[in-house]
């Protein structure tokens, strides 16, 4: 440990475990659904920074299978002892990776999938893969209600290596409890089907789903090779986790929840570091399947809060994810056992090349021309069947842009002749994929020059008739100070071309003016849901493009800290409802933007990349254009 915000060591996440057994009669039928470095606040980073560790905390959240109560330990890694043990009443805490392999195991036995299976003639079980999915409160029978509860698709593969989502067993569907691990029910509507048997198994239309060469019904392409040179090797230093390129300085971080965080971002100007931003993350993920019928109305995903970014993130490979000089960091999260698990190459740090950054040709002076780089960190997150590639890109003119990138596997099922439901898109034999949002929330704890900032909403607006502007050309820009949390709650317009600027009102840059980072949208789309339906209750973040609040250190999930099976959104809509002050203090910004997944042919058997993203750029920050002393590169 070098760092008050260096992640939790696998021999921290070891220790922390033991001393929550040890002082709580934590016992086998516990499980850890999180351990995780218990960050210190904003205001106590300076004094632990300059060498007081002896606060280092961490925080776990556990339960016990047997009555389902889930509790929160803080412990103090120092002392070696619990310090707060505080129960948490009916929250049912994150999903866990051991729970959806064990649920996947007990169901591949069980009799009554077995025959159900049968009878669609499908009897090789090492084919076949179920995929337990949480709950949302509202959706959950009365009957089951209290229950750790889970359900199920069922998915079978052509052959060994075969996609498992190749097939969807429609109309079977496992509902689980997973504290007990057992079966509760077997919904299956195999009788209610005419469906023919004309494929592999019964009722299943034959479909193209492979995506691996050597099974895909076609040649590859011929490609010419394509390598990245860095013959002096790269441009960053990394010292511990504390990076630095060109002017921008940052540190990187990790949890089992966000993933990749960035903490610190600063920026070198003429010199002095100034701050951008304390704390950059995704604070969830909230993904509705827009499809009511029986196989997916249940289907609304909280990947971040159910499942955790970290916990699914996966090694990257160099030259497949990532192309040049890498620089590689492993993660660590942990099972729900709380036995360390290390991600090799979690975290890529490379630099790439950018195209043109500026230009000019002059007939005299001839043409000076800069080529564009940038520093990008990059982790890559498989859940389940889809993936989300996160990238975030530091630039020579102090622009930062964060990208998404969804892939994977689409979720689709299959329909009777004829009987295509209208919720989705045709992309094989009798089989649709159901449209879906991916709402991510971006959670942005920028500190401009200084954590004291306030955001302003800035619209382009035409002037009003005015005696100086015959022609009726004069555009103004309008700029308004958001004061409140209710003022903060902001939606995307594009007439006015809106967007928010957050800037420290208590300093000047060389021009006189405040200095700024702007939040240029994009990405952003609405809801398209009532408000009074329940996947929108459990995620009101949704309703808008931006919420404002006044940092707090423990303000941290925008639908709440236990999404999974939650009946409504205990975060943002809550903690704003005190209508707190938001200018010229501490401001954290949360950014709702990504993909609205209208299907298409072209995303199956497996999805060319749906890129999305977002950009905070410097606005009145320089007082000219910060990269006019990149150097021209050599000729060739
Ligand atoms: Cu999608």
């Amino acid at each position: 440990m070098t760092h008050p915000l260096d992640p939790l060591t696998a021999a921290e996440i070891r220790q922390v475990a033991a001393i929550v057994r040890r002082e709580r009669d934590v016992g086998a039928s516990w499980r850890f659904a999180s351990i995780e470095l218990s960050e210190p606040d904003k205001g106590s980073l300076p004094a632990l920074e300059a060498g007081d560790l002896s606060g280092r905390q961490a925080m776990a959240v556990c339960w016990d299978r047997t009555d389902g109560r889930a509790w929160r330990a803080v412990v103090s890694l120092t002392g070696g002892v619990v310090t707060a043990w505080e129960q948490l009443p009916g929250q049912y805490p994150n999903m866990t990776l051991d729970e959806w392999h064990e649920c996947d195991q007990m169901l591949r036995a069980h009799p009554m999938l077995i025959g159900a299976l049968e009878r669609r003639g499908i009897t090789d079980l090492s084919l076949v893969l179920t995929d337990v999915w949480a709950y949302g409160a509202a959706l959950v029978p009365e009957r089951y209600r209290g229950l750790r509860l889970g359900w199920s698709d069922v998915w079978y593969r052509d052959c060994e290596q075969g996609n498992p989502y190749a097939h969807h067993v429609t109309g079977l569907h496992p509902v689980v409890d997973l504290n007990s691990m057992r079966l509760l029910e077997l919904e299956d509507s195999l009788e209610l089907e005419d469906s023919k048997a004309d494929g592999a198994a019964a009722g299943q239309p034959v479909v193209m789903g492979e995506y691996s060469p050597a099974l895909m019904p076609m040649p590859l392409r011929e490609v010419k090779p394509l390598t990245v040179s860095q013959p002096e090797g790269v441009g960053f230093t990394l010292d511990g986790r504390l990076l630095s390129w060109q002017n921008w300085q940052l540190r990187i971080g990790f949890n089992h929840r966000e993933g990749l965080v960035l903490h610190q971002v600063g920026i070198r100007d003429a010199g002095r570091l100034r701050s951008v931003a304390h704390r950059l993350s995704f604070a969830e993920m909230i993904v509705p399947y827009r499809d009511p019928t029986a196989d997916h109305y249940r289907r609304t995903a909280f990947d971040i809060g159910e499942w955790g970014l970290g916990f699914m993130t996966t090694s990257l490979e160099l030259g497949c994810d990532c192309l040049g000089d890498i620089t590689y960091l492993d993660a660590v999260v942990h099972d729900s056992r709380g036995e360390p698990r290390t991600i090799a190459n979690a975290i890529c740090v490379h630099e790439e090349d950018n195209g043109v950054l500026w230009k000019h040709v002059d007939q005299a002076a001839g043409a000076e021309v800069r080529r564009s780089r940038r520093l990008v960190i990059s982790f890559h997150v498989t859940v389940a069947n889809y993936e989300y590639l996160v990238y975030w890109r530091f630039y020579q003119d102090g622009n930062i842009e964060c990208e998404v990138r969804a892939t994977g596997i689409m979720v689709t099922s299959h329909f009777a002749d004829g009987r295509q439901p209208p919720y989705g898109t045709l992309v094989d034999q009798r089989t649709y994929a159901p449209f879906h949002q991916h709402f991510i929330v971006a959670r942005l704890d920028l500190d401009v020059d200084g954590p004291d900032n306030t955001v302003y909403v800035t619209e382009s607006v035409p002037a009003a008739e005015r005696p100086d502007d015959p022609y009726g050309l004069g555009l103004v820009v309008r700029d308004v100070p958001l004061r409140s949390e209710a003022e903060g709650t902001q939606d995307y317009d594009w007439a006015t071309q809106r967007a928010w600027k957050v800037v420290n009102d208590n300093v000047l840059n060389g021009l006189g003016t405040r200095p700024a980072y702007k939040l240029v949208p994009s990405g952003a789309f609405p809801p398209l849901l009532d408000r009074s339906c329940p996947a929108f209750q459990r995620a009101e973040v949704i309703g808008h493009t931006l919420w404002v609040t006044p940092y707090q250190q423990d303000e941290r999930w925008p639908c709440g800290e236990f999404p999974n099976l939650s009946e409504t959104d205990r975060g943002l809509p809550a903690w704003t409802t005190k209508n707190r002050e938001i200018a010229n203090t501490d401001v954290v910004l949360w950014y709702v933007f990504g993909i609205h997944h209208i299907t298409r042919p072209e995303d199956w058997p497996v999805m060319p990349v749906d890129v999305v993203s977002f950009w905070l750029k410097p606005s009145g920050f320089f007082d000219r254009n910060p990269a006019l002393d990149v150097p021209p590169s050599g000729r060739h």
